[in-house]
């Protein structure tokens, strides 16, 4: 593979794209040398067909809002590769979505469903629709007029869509109410379901307490958990608010947490109080995370990222490049000792970079963050034997496979002198079963 002429090509052919070109960079550059070593893969002109998605769905969306005005927002789908099962991926709905970051998430996610060992292929969807400040009514009429469009590409063994920014339980059963009368059958084609109609348990924590798995898999390597531990977390969505309820259970004190506008800083730590308030104000009233300070009496930034408060480790789950090289710096020169993805590609290349160098454990979200994914695979099962498991069973089983996945990224990460590069061992890992799946089904 010549990874530089297929990124060239890439941009040439898609330019403006950059995080999809980043996101394509970052694994290039890891799986050269395992790809090497396969010269039918380069005959098969494999790693062009693995960078395309597969197909890309973009239509528009039009409702109106409570003041009878009527809105045109863009819906997609991204259908990046199903050779090892259906299309599977969440949807965004945010004000910064477009063709590159759902083709980054898209690419990245076949990677990580492929790590889950679960049988799901990628996928990634959305819209430049806001939930922020509509009512529920108006985030209903939208929704609905986007299933007019989306329910045509989906299905049970065709396309599982879920959650991401700004899609959440509201979200998925508005979604799934449309997409049943329109396709006239009750299947399992939304994951993150309410309890009620075919979700699975722990999916919502799943995410973040994957990550926290994840990480104690990592700690453990060191000789060490979170007990005493001090952890900064950005974001204050669904998978912050379950990272911090397991740093919390596991003996560690969380600091700080965020959202677009700013973070608050809480040196006497976010208990299972405050925690519950954070997710009252996030999930009812959908305020802002500035009113946590001023109730609790904290520090409050405008504008600004955790990162330069003092940690032992780094949680960012919020969204993509909000770590940059400066950030990381400051968390290395603090003393932070591991920083764990849960959200997607949130530390730019540069921030990878000063992590890796300073040898300190860094886990990328395709592998720290797939516990959620992993429950949704989880819950397709479940749909499909019509069974549902307790939330031990899904509990274990999510540990479990996020061991595994921890297991896997060292049998492939680790460097002469032992440090385990996480990056590369998830990208390797991911990429082989991709790869041997394409192969063994020949040019389609
Ligand atoms: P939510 O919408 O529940 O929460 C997102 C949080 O991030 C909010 O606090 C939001 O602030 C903040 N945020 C969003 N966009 C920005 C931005 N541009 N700059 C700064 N802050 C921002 O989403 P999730 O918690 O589900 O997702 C968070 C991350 O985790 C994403 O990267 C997602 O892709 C990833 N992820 C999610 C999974 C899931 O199962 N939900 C699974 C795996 C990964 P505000 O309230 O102001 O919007
Ligand atoms: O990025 C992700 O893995 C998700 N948003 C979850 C996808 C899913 O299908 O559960």
């Amino acid at each position: 593979m010549n990874a530089s002429k297929v990124l060239d090509d890439l941009k040439r052919r898609f330019p403006n794209e950059p995080e999809y070109h980043q996101a394509v960079e970052e694994v290039l550059s890891t799986i050269e040398d395992e790809y090497n070593k396969h010269p039918e893969f380069d005959k098969a002109n494999l790693i062009e067909r693995l960078c395309i998605p597969d197909r890309v769905f973009q239509f528009r969306v039009t409702w109106m809002d409570d003041k009878g005005n009527i809105q045109t927002n863009m819906g997609y789908r991204i259908q990046h590769n199903n050779v090892i099962g259906p299309y599977k991926g969440g949807l965004r709905f945010h004000s910064s979505v477009n063709l590159s970051i759902l083709k980054f998430l898209a690419f990245e996610q076949t990677f990580k469903n492929s790590l889950t060992t679960l049988p799901m292929g990628g996928a990634k969807g959305g819209s430049d629709f806001s939930p922020r400040g509509k009512s529920n009514a108006e985030v209903m009429r939208f929704v609905q007029s986007f299933m007019l469009e989306l329910w045509k590409h989906i299905g049970p063994d065709q396309d599982v869509p879920a959650g991401d920014i700004g899609v959440g339980g509201r979200e998925i059963g508005f979604m799934f109410g449309m997409y049943k009368k329109l396709c006239k059958e009750f299947t399992g084609t939304f994951t993150g379901k309410g309890r009620e109609y075919g979700g699975s348990l722990i999916r919502p924590e799943a995410t973040g307490y994957g990550n926290i798995y994840f990480l104690m898999e990592m700690l453990k390597t060191k000789g060490t958990d979170l007990k005493g531990k001090v952890c900064t977390v950005s974001g204050s969505g669904n998978v912050a608010q379950y990272t911090i309820e397991k740093v919390l259970e596991l003996g560690g004190k969380v600091v700080t947490c965020s959202d677009s506008d700013g973070y608050v800083y809480d040196p006497d730590g976010i208990d299972s109080e405050k925690l519950a308030y954070i997710m009252e104000l996030k999930n009812v009233y959908r305020g802002r995370i500035r009113e946590y300070a001023e109730k609790y009496g904290c520090k409050y930034v405008e504008g600004a990222k955790p990162w330069g408060e003092k940690c032992d480790i780094a949680l960012p789950s919020a969204t993509q490049n909000e770590l940059n090289g400066d950030h990381a710096k400051t968390l290395v020169a603090n003393g932070c000792i591991a920083v764990s993805e849960g959200a997607n590609m949130p530390s730019t290349p540069e921030a990878i970079k000063v992590f890796q160098d300073a040898k300190i454990l860094y886990a990328p979200g395709k592998a720290a963050n797939a516990g959620g994914v992993s429950v949704s695979g989880l819950e397709m099962s479940q749909n499909s034997i019509r069974l549902s498991w307790s939330t031990e069973e899904v509990d274990a089983k999510l540990k479990s496979i996020m061991q595994n996945i921890h297991e896997a990224c060292v049998k492939y990460g680790t460097e002469a002198d032992g440090y385990v590069n996480y990056v590369k061992g998830a990208n390797v890992a991911g990429f082989m079963k991709v790869a041997n799946a394409m192969m063994a089904q020949g040019i389609v």
